[in-house]
């Protein structure tokens, strides 16, 4: 038996049809989680799926515990936005990752435009993260502290707090932060930094930096706002965990088609690089858990900035799963129940999810089973066809076709 019982047990859902967190936590991760933002807090339909633990276990707001809106004027605090997404994910029962204290963007003019010099500007951040991590002392399974501080080239951005405080800064919101919840934990988020160059280099060096200082970091945040096509290495987070995080995520997970409409090749491509990054997750030990960027098409933010770009996440714009989703699944199935979900396993084990007493590679092998979950079918599929006793091969889309 490839998988006991009582997982079985677990895994028995009726029609596969929400399953992502249940399937991550069974394969070893803490969470498989959704941005979301107040806007869209109305659509019923679309908070009924998100709501869903069986398929999101943890909520991130995209915006409303940004400074902007938390202290949009000097010792003003608000927390009404930011904490409509906290009280849904404690209700609903899900972890929460809160987002984000120091970050040059939607930054209030009274900081940016301000004459500071580092005593004032020390006690604005340590007054606004004392403030608003305090307010949600408790509720913030992490906090993403210092948000995009680096250039694409791995130097520091310039910004008011850079300008002013140099990279003094870094250490001083991580103290404040732990300061006002030790419990939470800390991280460092950056987009760009899922596999090794400057801009990666840059991030250990920052975990370093803090340390150093005598400051707590716990986690490195890869966004990863991926182009379809593009695919992040296990070494990445490697390094960080050398420079001496204890954990990682995907913190903002989208992978957008550069052309639209889209193309059915192009979904395929796209539903194989959503595997090849959960992959990449459940293989390091260290990588806690995967947030997508809200998701559905309904709500993503790359249609606004990348005119053109889009249709990046795993559910479409009427709520319909993509291959994409279909993909993710099966991955993380076939990781739970030891199914050779990871690309090499330091979580998963290596049993492979084909089990064939003939060499593959023909379109219709013969003396092949494939396990409850793994694909049987779809558009370019030439493995084994066969379900395991108990299962059917059953079409998810044109592309995928899965024994359940
Ligand atoms: O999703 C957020 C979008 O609604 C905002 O308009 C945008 C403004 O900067 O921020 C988006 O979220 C960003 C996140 O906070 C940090 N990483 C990049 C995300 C996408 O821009």
């Amino acid at each position: 038996m490839l998988y006991s019982t009582a997982l079985t047990a677990l895994l028995a859902l009726p029609g596969a049809s929400a399953q992502l967190n249940k399937l991550a936590k069974a394969a070893g991760l803490l969470y498989f989680g959704s941005a979301t933002d107040n806007g869209e807090l109305s659509d019923r339909s679309y908070v009924n799926i998100l709501s869903n633990t069986d398929e999101f276990g943890q909520l991130t707001p995209g915006n409303g515990q940004k400074w902007q809106y938390t202290e949009p004027s000097r010792g003003s605090f608000s927390y009404s936005s930011g904490d409509q997404i906290a009280s849904l994910a404690a209700s609903n029962g899900q972890l929460l990752r809160c987002h984000t204290l120091v970050w040059y963007s939607q930054l209030p003019s009274w900081v940016s435009s301000g004459s500071w010099n580092s005593q004032t500007l020390t006690s604005v951040v340590n007054t606004h993260i004392s403030n608003v991590v305090g307010h949600y002392k408790g509720k913030c399974y992490a906090w993403d502290v210092v948000n995009e501080a680096l250039n694409e080239d791995g130097t520091y951005r310039t910004n008011v707090f850079y300008n002013v405080l140099g990279d003094s800064y870094f250490a001083l919101a991580f103290k404040a932060a732990a300061a006002a919840d030790p419990n939470a934990k800390l991280y460092y988020n950056d987009y760009n930094i899922e596999n090794p160059g400057s801009k990666q280099a840059g991030v250990v060096k920052i975990v370093k930096l803090v340390k150093a200082a005598g400051a707590k970091i716990d986690g490195v945040g890869m966004q990863a706002h991926l182009i379809v096509g593009s695919t992040p290495s296990q070494s990445a987070m490697q390094s960080y965990v050398g420079a001496g995080v204890t954990e990682v995520a995907y913190t903002e997970l989208d992978i957008r088609l550069s052309s639209l409409p889209s193309s059915s090749s192009g979904l395929a491509q796209q539903a194989n690089d959503y595997g090849t990054v959960t992959k990449a997750c459940l293989a390091e030990k260290a990588c806690i858990g995967i947030t997508i960027w809200d998701y559905t098409d309904k709500y993503s933010w790359i249609p606004g900035v990348f005119p053109g770009q889009g249709d990046a996440l795993i559910y479409d714009s009427n709520l319909n799963k993509k291959p994409a989703w279909t993909t993710v699944s099966s991955v993380l199935a076939a990781a739970a129940t030891g199914g050779g979900g990871g690309t090499t396993t330091t979580r998963a084990t290596t049993t492979t999810m084909v089990t064939s007493t003939t060499t593959q590679g023909g379109s219709n092998p013969t003396s092949c089973t494939v396990v409850q979950w793994g694909q049987c079918g779809g558009q370019g599929w030439s493995g084994c066809t066969v379900c395991a006793a108990g299962t059917t091969c059953q079409v998810g889309n044109p592309w995928y076709s899965q024994c359940l």
